[in-house]
């Protein structure tokens, strides 16, 4: 946590089959301080924890964030435990998550701030690919 200096924003997500509900909390993210950091879930995370592969592959999903306006760098977020290390290694003064994170990371209060953004509704990755898949 910095005192003086550019405020960092930090958040993580899959953002797989990018749609407008990811980047709208990114543009939220971002408008809350002056740099914003991406962390991308792997896509062996992914695999562990929802067992399936994303649609697009790691590279991809980090290039499609990165190339974003609101987002000054990306990085691949290895594993959920690491997120006290990522917030320290990116000097991070406040953590955004959507509010289907709600609670699950106030334990970081202590080293930034902690903000659950209202996610956007009617509108997921796995809604997308129901619809898609159904030819609809
Ligand atoms: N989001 C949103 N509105 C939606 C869909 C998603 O605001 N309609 C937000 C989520 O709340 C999250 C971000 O977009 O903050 C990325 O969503 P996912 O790709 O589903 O990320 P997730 O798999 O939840 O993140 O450390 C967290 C992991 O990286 C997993």
């Amino acid at each position: 946590m910095s005192t003086d200096g550019p405020r960092t924003v930090i958040t993580f997500g899959t953002f797989d089959v990018f749609h407008v509900g990811h980047l709208r909390v990114i543009e939220r993210a971002a408008a809350l301080g002056d740099r914003l950091v991406v962390g991308v879930s792997a896509d062996e995370l992914n695999l562990r924890k929802k067992g399936r592969e994303p649609v697009f592959s790691q590279r991809e999903r980090l290039e499609i964030v990165a190339a974003l306006k609101p987002v000054s760098e990306v990085f691949v977020e290895e594993s959920l435990e690491l997120k006290r290390h990522y917030i320290q290694h990116y000097a991070a003064d406040v953590l955004v998550m959507g509010d289907d994170w709600a609670g699950k990371f106030d334990e970081f209060g202590d080293i930034c701030e902690v903000v659950y953004l209202t996610r956007t509704p009617a509108i997921s990755t796995t809604a997308l690919i129901e619809k898609i898949s159904a030819g609809s």
